[in-house]
């Protein structure tokens, strides 16, 4: 017994040796992390720095927050409350061109205080809860290109308004390279009316709006930032909720529930119905969707105004201590102008040990555009393709698992032909950060994404439809769904042509499936939590084959519409071939 006695405690005094030295290499390669420089972002040095109060917890109490304004002022005026303010007729002119101009109504927004009052959309039950009071110090970054100033300085008046002053250390306005007017002078001078409060920085050349928002996390200051479009207004104590989950853990990112601001009438509308929680999926083309929170992660909450963990967000709003982000590497420097970011920094922070949560008690409100008023520029030059399909390519490519990445190019099939630039980087630093895999992800974190978007079945065809008696193709017709399909010359550049058969029967174009009877054929959202459908294809007759009479696709030669027609193997209206070309 002695002998083995002594061997236990040799192993033992031989483990801690070892575990000494484990830990001295673990630190040397965590500390060269944070020097090393990620594609000319400086990194910030160690997690071990950053305070988290992993025992404090908000409480809900009988009487009001301590956070909660106690006299709240009503501006009297246009857009007053958030009410929609209908402008007079003879402006028409103004509006119609601010609307080209920008994608909303700036010359609505002109007429409109500073410092309206908007409805409380908060349930009734957030007024109560009680924040730390040593919240972290946050700066509040707004990058912007080519916006409308008065909408851009109504959400940092906003800002301004609606944050506890302690707590908010500054708004940092990253300007992209704007080329209007209005937003250099004059707002100079708007920046000086704070004396410091908020300040201005300036791009030299454009960089998108991914790269900006990484530059301004590098110049803020706050210990937490927290990232707005540049078009929102903030709702009555927007701040203290999301930073109460940072304080307790660093590594959590907190999004606000965002409302809507109409772009014609500045009418400030709740986004959901009342006490109902959302939260980010996406679905396999990487288009973001939002579901109702499931009983999974609902049932971990008492209450209905809790923070909830949520797989991602809509990309724009959030809060994140900016040490940890820039530890993370920021956005990765390789994705381009828009899109796809929100993706990368969800599974960026998730697998590699961060969380993401969604705080139904901080509320921003946000215009969504009619479009997108700005160009990419030459940022895209090089690339050919569509620009955001090569983010979502960088993106999955990262860090997606093999089994997944199937699904996206199911989805997606052009995107297996697009340049998506060297990740090296990136899955260096995957492996730096010694990050859990993707089906780690799905079944703990975004298992809901299942539910309403199943594994997808293999493409059996995929690419343009074509007839066989006028050689037209099969289009979308750029319609909203549902609505008729229609035929158009052959383009081959994908999109509102690229048509996909699956084993299972489905045959869709993007998101949306084709549904048929005998004298229409529609395209439809595919139906949530289905990947099937009645569709085949006979490659002898070249027909298509709804399960229904077994009829045919056809073109009917009089109408020039689709419809379902018996099959008679003579009639080159019912003959559709189904293929792709690789582009050049
Ligand atoms: C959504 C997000 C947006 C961003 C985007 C995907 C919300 C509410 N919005 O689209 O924040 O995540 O998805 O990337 O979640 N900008 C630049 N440089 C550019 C282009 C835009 O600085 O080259 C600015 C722009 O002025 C605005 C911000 O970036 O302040 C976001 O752009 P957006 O409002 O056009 O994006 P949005 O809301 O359609
Ligand atoms: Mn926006």
């Amino acid at each position: 017994t002695n002998v083995r006695r002594g061997r236990i405690i040799r192993m033992g005094a031989a483990c801690g040796i070892l575990l000494v030295l484990l830990y001295a290499l673990h630190k040397w390669s965590t500390e060269n992390v944070a020097s090393e420089s990620n594609s000319g972002l400086v990194l910030e040095p160690h997690a071990s720095q950053y305070k988290s109060h992993h025992d404090v917890y908000p409480t809900l109490k009988t009487e009001l927050g301590n956070f909660e304004p106690r006299n709240l002022v009503t501006v009297k005026g246009p857009g007053e409350e958030g009410k929609p303010y209908h402008m007079a007729q003879d402006r028409a002119n103004d509006i119609a061109e601010s609307e080209s101009e920008y994608g909303m109504n700036i010359a609505a927004s002109n007429d409109i205080a500073m410092n309206r009052s908007i409805p409380d959309t908060r349930l009734e039950e957030c007024k109560y809860w009680h924040y730390p009071v040593d919240l972290p110090s946050t700066s509040v970054i707004i990058v912007f290109h080519n916006e409308g100033s008065s909408v851009l300085t109504r959400t940092v008046h906003s800002v301004i308004d609606r944050s506890p002053p302690n707590v908010l250390h500054e708004v940092v306005l990253v300007d992209d390279f704007s080329d209007k007017d209005d937003l250099k002078g004059y707002l100079d001078n708007y920046v000086k009316r704070w004396n410091g409060k908020v300040r201005i920085i300036r791009n030299t050349q454009r960089e998108g709006l991914i790269r900006t928002r990484s530059r301004g996390a590098q110049e803020a200051t706050g210990e937490v930032i927290v990232f707005l479009d540049a078009h929102c207004e903030v709702n009555i104590n927007w701040l203290p909720p999301l930073l109460a989950p940072i304080y307790r853990d660093y590594r959590t990112m907190t999004v606000p529930v965002i409302d809507g601001v109409d772009h014609k009438t500045f009418e400030y509308r709740p986004v959901y119905q009342h006490g109902m929680n959302y939260r980010g999926i996406f679905e396999w083309g990487m288009l973001y969707k939002e579901n109702e929170v499931p009983d999974r992660e609902s049932n971990l909450h008492k209450h209905k105004s809790e923070p909830y963990k949520s797989p991602t967000h809509a990309g724009g709003l959030f809060a994140i201590n900016r040490k940890y982000f820039l530890e993370i590497g920021a956005y990765d420097p390789g994705l381009l102008v828009w899109g796809g970011e929100n993706f990368e920094l969800s599974f960026k922070i998730w697998q590699c040990g961060g969380s993401i949560e969604w705080v139904p008690c901080s509320r921003v409100g946000h215009v969504y555009r009619a479009f997108m008023p700005y160009s990419f520029g030459n940022l895209a030059k090089n690339r050919k393709g569509s620009l955001i399909t090569i983010n979502y390519k960088r993106v999955i490519e990262t860090w997606f698992d093999d089994e997944h990445k199937e699904y996206f190019y199911t989805r997606e099939p052009m995107a297996r032909y697009l340049d998506m630039g060297d990740i090296t980087e990136q899955l260096a630093l995957k492996e730096r950060l010694k990050c859990k895999s993707f089906n780690w992800y799905m079944e703990n974190v975004a298992y809901d994404v299942y539910d309403k978007f199943p594994k997808l079945p293999k493409n059996i065809y995929w690419g343009m439809v074509k007839n066989k008696a006028t050689g037209v193709c099969l289009d979308t017709m750029g319609k909203g769904a549902p609505a008729y399909i229609g035929t158009a010359s052959c383009h081959g550049s994908g999109n509102s042509q690229l048509f996909r058969l699956n084993e299972a029967g489905q045959l869709g174009v993007g998101e949306r499936c084709l549904e048929a009877d005998v004298d229409n054929v529609k395209q439809a959202f595919c139906r949530l939590g289905t990947v099937d459908g009645p569709w085949s294809y006979d490659a002898t007759h070249r027909h298509i084959i709804h399960r229904l009479h077994g009829y045919c696709l056809t073109l009917q030669p009089q109408s020039r519409q689709l419809g379902l027609v018996p099959c008679d193997p003579n009639n080159t209206y019912q003959q559709w071939t189904i293929s792709h070309e690789k582009p050049n």
